[in-house]
């Protein structure tokens, strides 16, 4: 009786695996497409970003205030703005906030999307890092998210960005929003990096994209206050996007822990 209740039992979670297993497979599907017909469209036009000199990238770390042009960065911000309900992640004592997927995002906002994977953004970071660089796959929820810093003590804690790839990795960080009751009127959380045995912290107004190697700087975000906001558009570009099997399933292992388990079929 209980041995058929196990096997019972086994049967349905098998079932249910299966099922879940297929529709990640059919949404991966439609979204391949849905991001092909965005790359295929109009691209944004970013000015003569794509002539101009970028910063030194001394100690993997830049910081380029008002980068993108005007028109640009409002096409973003509007998208950014209007994602609403993004998904809470709770890692108690590391991470609290609001994130909005990279498959949200070609469902809902294809602006960015488009910026994310313009050649001239690309360009622009690879003459910045010395080495040419691309966007990172669909499958993988770092490669393009929104990141809500909207209730009090929204905040990351110190941690590296995981490489799953055999390529350097790279992490751009573009502020959209960031508005409080800081002295210069933004929020009051910095984003805090260790660079050469010393702690540095950037505030950013709007427009300022920092970009740096994630996977060799450690960096941590401090908490927001009440009725403060930060948003901010998080990208991964990498010198060689594929991954060995084993990297794969890391990087699937551990994005269950901020999208629970749908992320391992991904
Ligand atoms: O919000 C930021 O400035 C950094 C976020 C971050 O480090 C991350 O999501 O890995
Ligand atoms: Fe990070």
């Amino acid at each position: 009786m209980i041995g058929e209740l196990v096997v019972g039992a086994g049967a349905v979670a098998a079932a249910g695996f299966a099922y879940v297993r297929q529709q990640r497979v059919r949404l991966y599907r439609d979204l391949e497409a849905h991001l092909a017909r965005i790359v295929d469209g109009p691209v944004p036009d970013l000015g003569d970003l794509a002539h101009r000199e970028p910063p030194r990238f001394v100690d993997r770390f830049a910081v380029m205030p008002d980068l993108l042009p005007a028109r640009a960065f409002a096409a973003l911000k509007a998208e950014a703005e209007g994602l609403v309900a993004p998904e809470r992640s709770f890692v108690p004592a590391h991470k609290k906030g609001g994130t909005v997927a990279y498959e949200t995002l070609i469902a809902s906002a294809p602006a960015v999307v488009s910026f994310y994977h313009s050649a001239d953004f690309q360009d622009f970071i690879s003459r910045l890092i010395g080495s040419p660089v691309r966007a990172t796959p669909i499958n993988d929820q770092n490669s393009l998210s929104v990141l809500f810093y909207n209730k009090p003590g929204d905040h990351i804690g110190w941690h590296y960005d995981h490489n799953f790839y055999r390529g350097r990795h790279f992490t751009i960080l573009i502020t959209i929003v960031n508005e409080g009751h800081s002295a210069d009127g933004l929020s009051h959380a910095e984003l805090k990096a260790r660079i050469g045995g010393q702690e540095i912290a950037v505030r950013t107004r709007p427009n300022t994209v920092v970009v740096f190697e994630g996977a060799r700087v450690r960096h941590k975000v401090t908490p927001v206050e009440s009725g403060e906001r930060r948003l901010i558009l998080s990208m991964t570009y990498c010198t060689d996007p594929k991954a060995w099997w084993w990297q794969g399933i890391s990087r699937r292992l551990k994005d269950t822990a901020y999208f629970g388990v749908r992320a391992l079929w991904t």
